[in-house]
């Protein structure tokens, strides 16, 4: 059998890549064709994405795999971080630029909602974690603010639904981006009306929800005409981030769980139903849409974001490579203080290592001085926070869990790999690091028929990428580190 080829795009908060999938014999091999930097921009003290040099920079990605590498894919797929969304006039255009949800408008914005809808009626109605940024609490903020932009507005569409409608003119929501918005019902993909009614938003803005794997239709002639790319479809895969990493996890058999590993952590479950309860809304877990109609159950936790933002910071004074800091962070003392990495001091503070230090401060805690003393105390945190979120899983589900499943980008940090299989006391299975790029080729070769199941898409991950597994040996007292973390927390 020939190749057959598909192109991924997958767009993070800090970068985005065109990956090109061949599918040959049920083994997947992939090519990076196109890599480019995003950012929010700073404007007037608000934070936005610029949707128009994201799909300028996806364009140049399909015109590279067309004009360099010779290959006119029969499918692309696109995913993205979660809950943001463009809005669209009746006439088609785009109302301005999407606000990226480290904006600082939906400070405060969920105890203003409570007031119209308590939080336990939101949870149970949604299923979905509370953070500021949820869709739902963007809207409610342009409703109380007047913002013109809705005013005008006929539509929403999330990232990837955005960037789609770009390509092809066609308007749809999918339904795992769409059910990180909390405006979904819990594991069903209809939206819940109930809150759209108590945040004042209007129901004219949602489009028909599609499956993950549905073909959306053909790029526009002028996509043609820009990069060569001949009759191409256009799928919507699962266009949230997580869940086309999760799509990807090479596991078998049950009692597992996946962390995936960017600037956010998403450490969770995968269940075939949602679990919304009151214990579950006390630990403000999440319900999210996944493919074939499964739930991840998962808790939002900051991740390499913290250390992401100290080297911004760090690398202004003098540039400072990833290995450096793991390096510096080995020799700091271990256990010397502790944050709870999911403040909201720490969403966007501006200067994260200041930020970090005045937890430490306000808890009385040793404050950390060095590079390697502020890495130490995030890596620490990190894996105690992951401890500790197993720890509720496991409370709710009555199961433990026998391994974990690490997949994406930090997946690459061997040092944080083993001391989490350390901290858990569990085998910590790392890979593959592409996970989010292979689950988007994967519900594409689905969506063409090349793949039948979710379980067939993890064989192939199986046989097609290595992964490499640590067994714990744990050399300190991590129970110990563990009952001062929880204290904090
Ligand atoms: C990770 C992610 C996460 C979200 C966040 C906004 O990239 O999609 O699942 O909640 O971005």
């Amino acid at each position: 059998m020939d190749k057959n080829y598909f192109l991924a795009f997958d767009l993070g908060a800090s970068s985005g890549r065109a990956i090109l999938g061949a599918l040959k014999d049920n083994r997947l091999e992939l090519t990076e064709i196109h890599r480019f930097k995003n950012q929010m921009s700073r404007i007037h003290d608000h934070y936005y994405w610029n949707i128009f040099n994201l799909f300028e920079a996806l364009k140049a990605g399909l015109k590279k795999c067309v004009n360099e590498h010779g290959i006119q894919p029969l499918s692309f797929g696109i995913d993205t971080w979660g809950v943001d969304y463009s809005l669209v006039t009746g006439n088609g255009q785009l109302s301005g630029l999407p606000y990226a949800y480290r904006d600082h408008r939906t400070d405060n914005m969920m105890d203003e909602f409570f007031r119209s809808l308590p939080e336990n009626e939101t949870y149970k109605l949604s299923g979905i974690q509370f953070l500021q940024f949820n869709t739902l609490f963007q809207l409610f903020s342009s409703v109380l603010n007047n913002d013109p932009a809705l005013k005008i507005a006929e539509g929403m569409l999330f990232t990837p639904d955005t960037l789609n409608y770009l390509f092809t003119g066609v308007q749809k929501n999918e339904y795992t981006i769409a059910s990180t918005s909390q405006l979904l019902k819990p594991g069903k993909a209809e939206w819940e009306t109930r809150l759209f009614k108590a945040a004042g938003i209007p129901e004219k803005l949602t489009r028909d929800i599609v499956e993950p794997g549905t073909v959306l239709g053909l790029a526009l002639p002028e996509i043609d005409e820009q990069t060569g790319c001949g009759e191409l479809t256009c799928v919507a895969v699962a266009s949230h981030d997580t869940a086309s990493a999760v799509v990807s996890v090479p596991a078998e058999g049950e009692n597992w769980a996946f962390l995936s590993s960017g600037t956010w952590s998403l450490l969770g479950i995968e269940s075939p139903v949602p679990l919304v309860s009151e214990k579950t809304l006390e630990m403000n877990f999440t319900n999210e849409g996944g493919a074939e109609g499964t739930t991840r159950f998962l808790k939002n936790i900051m991740g390499m974001w913290l250390i992401q933002e100290c080297k911004r910071v760090w690398d202004d004074e003098k540039e400072i490579s990833w290995q450096e800091i793991v390096d510096l962070s080995q020799l700091a003392e271990p256990f010397k203080c502790f944050i709870n990495p999911d403040d909201a001091g720490f969403l966007n503070p501006g200067n994260m290592p200041r930020a970090i230090q005045e937890y430490c401060r306000k808890t009385n805690q040793p404050v950390p001085e060095s590079k390697g003393e502020i890495a130490r105390c995030i890596y620490d945190s990190l894996v105690l926070k992951y401890k500790y979120t197993i720890r509720q899983i496991e409370s709710v589900t009555g199961n433990r869990i026998e391994k974990l499943h690490i997949i994406g980008g930090g997946a690459n940090n061997e040092m944080l790999n083993q001391l989490t299989a350390n901290a858990l006391g569990i085998p910590v299975v790392a890979g593959p690091t592409e996970a989010t790029a292979i689950g988007n080729i994967m519900m594409q070769a689905m969506a063409m028929g090349f793949v039948g199941s979710l379980n067939e898409i993890r064989e192939v991950v199986r046989t097609s990428f290595d992964v490499k597994t640590y067994s714990p040996s744990p050399k300190l007292d991590w129970e110990k580190a563990f009952a001062a973390f929880e204290e904090l927390v």
